[in-house]
C-alpha cells in the first residue's frame, strides 16, 4: 500500500461493443414448403459506463488496462431468435474524476457522487434479420443487416480528490506533521523538502457518531511552482474542490525563512494555478510556535498582512485543538 504507484491521470481507448448480426434464413419444416424468412435480428453491443465507486482510490488499475472494451452483442439465428444483447462494461473509478474527450478535449462528465454513472461509449446497434424485409411482393428476401460498431473514444481521466480542507504550504512547513496531529493518517514526517510525493486523505474525528471530515495534504510548493519547479503545481487540483484551503506556515522561519515572504509565495502560486482560488475561503495557520523567535514572527506577520493566522505547535499539540474547532465550523457551513 505505502510504495504503491498514485496514478491521477490515466488516457484509455473505450469502445462499445459490436451489435450482433441479423440473420439470413428460412423456415424449414418437413411438410411446410415455402416456410418464409425467420431469421433473427442480432443483439446490441455493450456500452461502456465508468461509475464512482467509493471503494476505488485511484486509478491504477486503469493505467495497467488502458483498453476498455463492453461485450459483443450475439447474432440472430435462425427460427427468429434474437441474439442476446452485450453486456455493458462497468468501469469502476474513484469518486473526483473527471472525464475528458481527448479529441475535442471537452468534459463528458465528472463523477463526484458515490453510485454516480456517466456512459461513456454506446454500444451498436444489433443488425436486422431477414424477415425485416419481407413485404408482400417480396416473400423471400435474402436482405438481412450487420451489426454496427460500438462507438470508440479516447479519453482521459483526472483524479481530483474530494477533501474538505487542503493543507498547503511550503515544503517542511509541517503540513503532513499538522495532518497527523489531527487526523486519523499518519503520514511521512521529515526534516528535509519534499516528504511528501503524493496526495494524502487524513479523517478528522470529531465525534463519536457524527462523520467527521476530511483533510488532504499535498506536496509542497515553491516559488515558480506553476514553471514546474520543485515538484509543481500539478497536485493543487487536489485541493481545488476542497471548502477550506489551510495556508501553513513555518512561523520560526526555519532555514532563514521569512514567514511573509512565504506566504507571498503561496498566494501567488495560487493565484497561478487559478485565479478565484483564494476567494473562497482560506485560512492561515502559524506552525512550529515552540521555536524560538516564532511569536516574534507572528506579530510582525500580523502587522505586514494584516491577519490572524492560528498559532499551533504540530509537535507539542498547542493550538490544535482551535485549529479543530475553526476547520470544523466552516466545513459544517459549506455542508
Ligand atoms: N519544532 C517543531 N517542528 C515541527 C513542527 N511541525 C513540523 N515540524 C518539523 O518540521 C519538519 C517537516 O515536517 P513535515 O510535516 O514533514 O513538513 P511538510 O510540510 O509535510 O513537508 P513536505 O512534505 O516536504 O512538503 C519535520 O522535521 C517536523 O518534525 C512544529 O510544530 N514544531
Ligand atoms: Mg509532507
Amino acid at each position: 500500500m505505502k510504495n504503491r504507484k498514485f496514478v491521477d491521470t490515466v488516457a484509455i481507448q473505450v469502445a462499445g461493443g459490436r451489435g450482433g448480426n441479423g440473420c439470413l434464413s428460412f423456415r424449414r419444416e418437413k411438410y411446410v414448403a415455402k416456410g418464409g424468412p425467420d431469421g433473427g435480428d442480432g443483439g446490441h453491443g455493450g456500452s461502456v459506463i465508468f461509475r464512482a465507486d467509493p471503494n476505488t482510490d485511484s486509478l491504477i488499475a486503469l493505467f495497467f488496462n488502458p483498453q476498455q472494451r463492453a461485450e459483443d452483442g450475439i447474432h440472430g439465428k435462425g427460427k427468429k431468435m434474437h441474439g442476446r444483447n452485450g453486456h455493458d462494461l462497468v468501469v469502476c473509478v474513484p469518486c473526483g474524476t473527471e472525464i475528458r474527450e481527448m479529441d475535442t478535449n471537452l468534459v463528458l462528465g465528472d463523477l463526484t457522487e458515490p453510485g454516480q454513472e456517466l456512459l461513456v461509449a454506446h454500444g451498436g446497434k444489433g443488425g436486422m434479420g431477414n424477415p425485416h424485409w419481407q413485404t408482400n411482393t417480396h416473400q423471400t428476401p435474402y436482405e438481412h443487416s450487420e451489426g454496427e460498431p460500438g462507438e470508440e473514444k479516447s479519453v482521459r481521466l483526472d483524479l481530483k480528490l474530494i477533501a474538505d480542507v487542503g493543507l498547503v504550504g511550503m515544503p517542511n512547513a509541517g503540513k503532513s506533521s499538522l495532518l497527523g496531529a489531527i487526523s486519523n493518517a499518519h503520514p511521512r514526517v521529515a526534516p528535509y523538502a519534499f516528504t511528501t510525493l503524493n496526495p494524502i486523505i487524513g479523517t478528522v474525528q470529531t465525534g463519536e457518531f457524527t462523520p467527521g471530515f476530511t483533510v488532504a495534504d499535498i506536496p509542497g510548493l515553491i516559488k515558480d511552482a506553476h514553471k514546474g519547479v520543485g515538484l509543481g503545481d500539478r497536485f493543487l487540483r487536489h485541493v481545488e474542490r476542497s471548502a477550506c484551503l489551510t495556508l501553513v506556515i513555518d512561523m520560526a522561519g526555519s532555514e532563514g525563512r521569512d514567514p511573509v515572504e512565504d506566504y507571498e509565495i503561496l498566494c501567488e502560486e495560487l493565484r497561478f494555478y487559478r485565479a478565484d482560488l483564494l476567494e473562497r475561503h482560506f485560512i492561515v495557520v502559524a506552525n512550529k510556535m515552540d521555536l524560538p523567535g516564532a511569536e516574534d514572527n507572528l506579530a510582525v506577520f500580523r502587522k505586514k498582512t494584516g491577519l490572524k493566522p492560528i498559532p499551533v505547535s504540530a509537535v507539542t499539540g498547542d493550538g490544535i485543538g482551535t485549529f479543530k474547532k475553526r476547520l470544523l465550523r466552516i466545513v459544517a457551513r459549506n455542508a
